[in-house]
């Protein structure tokens, strides 16, 4: 079957940049689709970088205007891998281009601005995307089949942690390529944007909306020299996020995030406590889903470890890759989600999380952050 090309722009080259290149290059290979991305050009303002990235990953062309890029009429998807105070804007000029947009997370700074997005992309009618990657991962899928095939029972508990300690270093400058996430400007939140925002998206698809919060942050270090000013000037940004509030079904939720607990590099955690099975999942051992079910005979009855590779449907993508037992790696929650895309292009379903569904999260997210203000509950704006 002769496959339509699907054009990629990339901008950006950082780590996202790679990770979701890498999954452009590998999901033809392993996935059915009557697509095909094509990496056509990375657009990035420092030309020499460019044209380095576009060699090493096989870009056609490069670009160091984004406007340049998103106007061309050879690209058929942009993808946004800035800093997210560049998002917005980039997607909605995209959006008027009429073309696809896949975004890297947060959707946007808040979710003022991600309404804007999304009335832009709904505007043009185009399809579009927001890289919450975890959701692909085989276990974690397994976990949401479990919820909706109804096997929980009544949902009581969702507690969550993403853990990491590379900012303990008060000597560390904020800003700049590499450090923008330490930037107030560029990055529209510390912890809570970066890390919380994917164990929110996890669990608003796992467990359903929120209703309320109550959040507390902390900035351990006050002040960091400024890369792109030379200055030392104060960090605005939250260093570790703790709250905890409702679901609209009833169960409790308990997160924390923080990039100072030494030790942690990127310890995603979940656990999910039903009336019937409970239900826990870890980055670090990210094949295996942890079940206990209760229904189980008692004489039996405790915490399996399933590791999710066996090569049938019944473990989500895995008949894809390898024979049973083999595991795939984090790479391959990219190359999920771009088969997830593809397929909604191919069937007219549109896979999520879109941007209207992203826009929850940025919701969650401003609601925390506004709690951990007033130091009050907040209710989770619809
Ligand atoms: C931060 O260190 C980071 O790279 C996040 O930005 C990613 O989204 C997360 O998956 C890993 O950690």
């Amino acid at each position: 079957m002769s496959k339509k090309n699907l054009n990629i722009g990339m901008i950006g080259y950082g780590f996202m940049g790679r990770a979701h290149t890498n999954a452009y290059c590998q999901v033809s290979h392993f996935f059915d689709s009557q697509h095909k991305p094509v990496l056509k050009a990375v657009c990035a303002r420092d030309e020499a970088k460019a044209k380095s990235f576009a060699e090493q990953w096989g870009y056609e062309s490069i670009e160091t205007d984004w406007r340049k890029l998103v106007a061309r009429k050879d690209i058929d998807v942009i993808d946004i891998c800035v800093p997210n105070n560049l998002h917005a804007e980039i997607a909605i000029e995209a959006a008027k281009n009429g073309k696809m947009i896949l975004c890297e997370k947060p959707l946007a700074m808040d979710s003022a601005q991600g309404l804007k997005m999304v009335e832009a992309v709904e505007k043009a009618k185009v399809a579009n995307m927001v890289w919450y990657n975890y959701r692909r991962i085989p276990a974690v899928t397994l976990a949401k089949r479990l919820i909706d095939e109804g096997k929980l029972g009544k949902i009581f508990h969702y507690r969550a942690k993403f853990l990491q300690d590379w900012t303990i270093k008060s000597d560390l400058p904020q800003g700049g390529q590499g450090l923008w996430r330490l930037d107030l400007a560029a990055a529209g939140a510390g912890v809570s944007g970066d890390l919380l925002a994917h164990c929110i998206d996890t669990a608003i698809w796992l467990n359903g909306p929120m209703s309320t919060v109550s959040c507390m942050t902390e900035t351990f270090v006050k002040e960091r020299m400024h890369t792109l000013t030379g200055k030392v000037e104060k960090v605005g940004i939250d260093d570790a996020c703790i709250f905890f509030g409702k679901f609209a079904n009833g169960s409790l939720a308990n997160f924390e995030s923080t990039r100072y607990a030494r030790g942690h590099k990127a310890a995603y955690t979940f656990e999910i406590n039903g009336e019937n099975m409970s239900l826990g999942w870890d980055l670090h051992d990210l094949h295996r889903l942890q079940v206990f079910d209760y229904t189980d005979e008692s004489k039996i009855r405790g915490w399996k470890s399933v590791h999710v590779t066996d090569n049938s449907p019944e473990h989500p993508y895995m008949e894809k890759w390898w024979v049973p037992g083999l595991s795939i790696g984090y790479d391959a929650s990219f190359t999920h989600q771009v088969a997830d895309f593809l397929t909604g292009l191919d069937t007219g379903k549109t896979a999520s999380p879109t941007f209207r569904d992203a826009l929850e999260t940025q919701q969650i997210l401003d609601a925390i952050l506004e709690s951990a203000k007033t130091k009050q509950w907040v209710s989770v704006a619809k």
